[in-house]
């Protein structure tokens, strides 16, 4: 897109909120996190409206709206669930959450009815759309270049498409999931075992050397640009766990031998409501001595994290103050509502200035990432060029040439440089 805007020179406040504004409608983002699949994984790859209709977002907020009982509802048909999402939180009561909004966004960024009373010509719209152009066109309604997908080496659906030789593609890039390694040991280490990995429930023998080989034979397949992991709000470092012993003694030396960062995503209260499924995970303040002790004991790793609670957000940053070798990123989750992401990225910027990556998605249907970046766009505008508008107030003249290395670096060269993406 081109710039709408010459200016020459040291800025006004209000030109430096136009350069701003420009700056960011006109960058590709990187989209740091997202629960999309790269085509070559089919039917893994969630779009359309009734997959954007039931998001399990909108499902927790579905039980509060209507008499359904969750076992009740999960019992319908997908077209059925998105019929009776639309009808109690799109017709009956007015979209106003952020979920429920985000639907109506990308309705409206397609000139679709955003008020009708069935998804009748939504339906028919998206079964119009070839996917591969309708990628393009998200990905360019959403101003990003490219996302990180969530690729989970034991998905029983998944793991299989990756042996048979998925076809990679540069738009997105494979995240080596640990969550069924780090956090289910004891449910999983037989799926390795049928592998032909010498592997026990109690790490014993050459359980870590053939844990380190399973990781490596995905490293190579997958060539993840990091790995990952989400973890309880009770997650301890040190601790005399499987879960510590596997981190430290496996996933640790392989990131440092394939150079990858690892993401930790700490802070989930998993199935405080089991009725819900995916709606039904919690947040818990979590300790993040955790995260201290293992960016200082592992000082040549590079970690990523996001803390899910808003409680543990201010000694976050502190912390990526203490530890050079961790970088921030996004609004997790229940922090992703613009009243939250303000004061987030506030202190981030005042503390780090623009050494963090301030959002990421979390998509899990393809179109999500038009509303999810339009509204960090709308919600970031103003808070960055406060940032440069404060720096000119206190005598330092602010040019264009500064806006765009921020917003470059915040939204795009930050995780370059961590991922050492081409
Ligand atoms: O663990 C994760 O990556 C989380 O983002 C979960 O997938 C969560 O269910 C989610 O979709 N959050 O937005
Ligand atoms: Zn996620």
């Amino acid at each position: 897109m081109r710039r709408g805007y010459i200016f020459q020179g040291m800025l006004s406040s209000d030109q430096i909120r136009s350069a701003v504004d420009a700056e960011l409608a006109s960058t590709k983002f990187i989209d740091v996190h997202t629960h999309l699949f790269m085509p070559s994984l089919g039917n893994l790859g969630l779009w359309g409206i009734d997959e954007l209709v039931t998001y399990h977002y909108l499902e927790a907020e579905l039980f509060r709206s209507s008499p359904v009982k969750p076992a009740e509802y999960f019992t319908l048909s997908k077209l059925e669930k998105a019929d009776l999402i639309w009808r109690t939180l799109f017709v009956e009561n007015a979209p106003v959450s952020e979920a429920t909004r985000g639907v109506v966004s990308v309705l409206h960024a397609f000139d679709l009815p955003t008020s009708s009373s069935d998804l009748k010509k939504a339906r028919e719209f998206f079964a119009s759309r070839d996917y591969h152009e309708h990628i393009a066109d998200v990905f360019k309604l959403a101003g990003i270049s490219e996302v990180a997908m969530t690729n989970d080496p034991l998905d029983p659906e998944e793991a299989p498409l990756w042996e048979k030789g998925a076809m990679h593609h540069s738009q997105f890039h494979p995240v080596l999931r640990l969550d069924r390694i780090l956090n289910k040991w004891p449910d999983h280490f037989h799926v390795l075992q049928s592998k032909g990995y010498k592997v026990d429930s109690e790490l014993g023998g050459n359980s870590i050397s053939e844990v380190r080989r399973f990781l490596d034979v995905w490293s190579k397949l997958m060539k993840p640009v990091y790995m990952a992991c989400s973890l309880p709000d009770t997650f301890a470092y040190p601790e005399n766990s499987v879960r510590a012993k596997l981190l430290t003694e496996a996933v640790l030396p392989v990131c440092r031998e394939y150079d990858l960062p690892l993401s930790l995503m700490i802070g989930v209260r998993y199935l405080v409501n089991p009725a819900l499924q995916l709606a039904g995970d919690g947040v818990g303040k979590a300790d993040l001595r955790a995260l201290e002790r293992l960016c200082c004991e592992f000082p040549e790793n590079r970690f990523l994290s996001s803390v899910l609670s808003r409680e543990n957000q201010h000694e976050l940053t502190v912390y990526a103050r203490k530890f050079s070798n961790l970088m921030l990123f996004g609004c997790w989750w229940f922090l992703n509502n613009p009243s939250v992401v303000e004061e987030i990225t506030r202190e981030r910027l005042e503390m780090l200035g623009t050494t963090f990556i301030p959002q990421h998605s979390d998509a899990r249907i393809l179109e999500q990432v038009i509303y999810k970046w339009r509204n960090t766009r709308r919600t970031l505008g103003p808070i960055l060029a406060n940032s440069y508008d404060l720096l000119a107030q206190d005598g330092r003249a602010v040019n264009v040439g500064d806006i765009q290395k921020g917003v470059k670096r915040l939204f795009r060269t930050n995780f370059e440089h961590w991922t050492s993406l081409p």
